[in-house]
């Protein structure tokens, strides 16, 4: 590329080359990333690299079967049936960590269903992985995005799938761009959404001017989000995605800098970015495709993302609907307290260990908390049922900030599950309620949730009057803090609690905590409707079932947060004493 292209929608902001001391900072930066252990060893690089060989494998193959049975007479079509796989994900941006996944994507020719690939994919797998390397295996059909879910060789794999309607052929390996727009005809909205993330992915390394640079700088800004506890798109911070692109576009700013410079100006330009106007990398496409394109000056609803990130590949849609006022405003103080210290990390003040420091949400930042716990019965239901109250986390947090004593709701960017081991209706109406109780390790050996399903008896709940807990705030004087209880709520769903069983019987809990920052001069926090209303719209939902699934919302003190939200060398809040006058 030659030096005076401009990347994205605007000239650069300054194509100054590194300077010896930015060079030595991102030397730093590199080393504290090393220290931070979030590289893997380039064994296991080779190992992903080996499960993506055979993925590809066993994809050629599948397309065959396919083209086998449905034109048994086309020679040349079975001859060259092959598929191609695609990564997308922190694997294919090249951030990936010791722990991460490997997002894949297996594309075929049109006479290649999704139907088929449910029905062969499996199988295959374990039919042609080599003798126990795949384990785990999930498929989910009837998912927003369908998927197949495994582990291979111990690496877990989200295998997605979509044919490519315009081909009855694919070229040779290595030759199909699926950034061409016209490889979206005739898919539906699955296959559609399927396509997306390896497209949007490799648009963003398209667009920025150096890979390299790039990488390093958004795996410390990864590494900075996720131990801030703002990088969650499901709970309304910013996913993966989102802040690959907002470095990706600081990268466009500064073309020639060195990684510590754009993280730097990272936070100094976003710090003071003028939202909503988008934070976006190039400029709008057209295309075949009758699908509406982000445009607020058209959508009503587009207009009110309040940190609008736009996705590159075409249909160009927002990445944060999910932000909140709450949320952005976190955001927005992380943003300056990422400036502030790589002001000074620049000024040989601090190191860049400083800028990772771990939050303080549990341990100073509230006093007030409530604590969304999900039950259920069995692991399986637990699952679905549990990962839709996440995704509706943001929904109360949207409900409580608009309430009046409330400045900001903060949600912690993960749940906390729990697996608890109760012997009769008492013990399980406790850990509903958020006691810690009863906990025990998981252990998937100990299969006893059947036994609990067969002695399953159903039990009417008590009515519970509503509950009434007085806190002292800052100023000594007394605030109430009011909720319905959750028998109330859900007194006339039919329980379905174990009877008396002296083994015990396991329940599952997630927990997700929500900060409360109090509005100046709040005196009251009556939240009933706000926690009413979530739980209305979650038990709504048509897959709940009150025989298997339990949501409560508590409310908690900081200095009554359970244990293990603290990590060693962390202290919980105590109780201040009282000052004798
Ligand atoms: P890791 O290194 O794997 O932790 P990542 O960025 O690869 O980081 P994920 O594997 O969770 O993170 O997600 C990869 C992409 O998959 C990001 C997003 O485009 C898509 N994705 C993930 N979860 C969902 C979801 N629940 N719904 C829709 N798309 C999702
Ligand atoms: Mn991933
Ligand atoms: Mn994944």
């Amino acid at each position: 590329a030659n030096s005076e292209q401009t990347w994205g929608i605007t000239p650069p902001i300054s194509v100054a080359l590194p300077t010896p001391a930015e060079t030595h900072s991102t030397h730093l930066l590199l080393e504290e990333l090393r220290r931070q252990n979030t590289f893997e060893s380039a064994a296991e690089t080779k190992k992903r690299e080996k499960v993506l060989a055979d993925l590809q494998r066993i994809a050629d193959e599948f397309v065959r079967r396919v083209a086998r049975e449905k034109e048994p007479q086309n020679e040349v079509l079975i001859r060259d049936a092959r598929g191609e796989v695609f990564t997308y994900g922190s694997f294919c941006l090249g951030v990936y960590g010791p722990g991460s996944d490997i997002d894949t994507l297996v594309t075929a020719p049109r006479y290649v269903t999704r139907d088929d690939y449910f029905k062969y994919f499996p199988s295959l797998l374990q039919e042609m992985a080599p003798e126990g390397a795949v384990t785990d295996l999930t498929a989910v059909e009837d998912a927003f995005v369908p998927i197949i879910k495994f582990e291979y060789w111990g690496i877990s794999i989200d295998l997605i799938f979509s044919r490519i309607a315009t081909l009855k052929q694919f070229p040779p390996h290595g030759q199909l761009n699926l950034n061409n727009n016209e490889y979206l005809r005739g898919l539906d909205d699955r296959e559609l959404r399927s396509l997306n993330g390896t497209r949007v992915t490799r648009e963003i390394l398209n667009l920025v001017p150096e890979q390299s640079t790039f990488r390093l700088a958004l795996r410390a800004i990864k590494l900075w989000a996720q131990r801030r506890a703002i990088y969650a798109n499901i709970i309304g911070f910013p996913g993966g995605v989102v802040w690959a692109m907002m470095v990706a576009r600081v990268c466009q700013l500064y073309p020639k800098a060195a990684s510590a410079t754009i993280v730097s100006k990272f936070f100094q330009i976003m710090k003071v970015w003028q939202w909503p106007i988008p934070v976006q990398l190039k400029h709008m496409d057209d295309g075949p495709l009758n699908v509406r394109v982000w445009n607020p000056k058209i959508y009503k609803s587009d207009s009110y993302h309040l940190m609008p990130v736009i996705t590159p590949a075409y249909p160009q849609m927002c990445a944060t609907f999910n932000i909140t006022h709450s949320t952005m405003a976190i955001i927005q103080r992380e943003l300056e307290r990422g400036a502030d210290l790589t002001d000074k990390i620049r000024a040989g003040k601090l190191a860049w260990k400083d800028l990772f420091v771990k939050h303080t949400f549990f341990t100073a930042d509230h006093k007030y908390y409530l604590a969304v716990i999900t039950t259920s019965t069995t692991k399986e239901a637990h699952k679905i049922w549990s990962g839709f109250v996440e995704s509706k986390v943001r929904v109360l947090v949207g409900e409580l900030e608009r309430h009046a004593s409330v400045a900001i709701a903060r949600p912690f960017n993960k749940g906390y599950e729990r697996v608890h081991k109760v012997k009769n209706e008492q013990e399980t109406e406790e850990v509903r309620n958020g006691s810690l109780a009863y906990l025990v390790q998981d252990d998937d050996s100990d299969d006893d949730t059947k036994v609990k399903n067969e002695n399953g008896v159903e039990v009417k709940t008590e009515d519970k009057t509503e509950q009434r807990t007085a806190i002292n705030v800052e100023n000594g004087e007394s605030m109430s803090f009011e909720m319905k209880s959750d028998a109330e709520d859900q007194k006339s769903n039919m329980q379905s609690i174990p009877s008396a069983n002296p083994l015990g019987t396991k329940i599952y809990t997630t927990t997700h905590y929500v900060g409360l920052e109090l509005a100046e001069g709040a005196k009251s926090l009556d939240l009933s409707f706000q926690v009413n209303t979530f739980k209305d719209l979650c038990s709504q939902w048509e897959k709940y079932e009150p025989s298997l699934n339990y949501l409560s919302i508590q409310h908690v003190k900081n200095t009554n947060l359970p244990d293990d939200v603290f990590e060693p060398g962390e202290v919980k809040p105590t109780r201040p004493r009282p000052v004798r006058k």
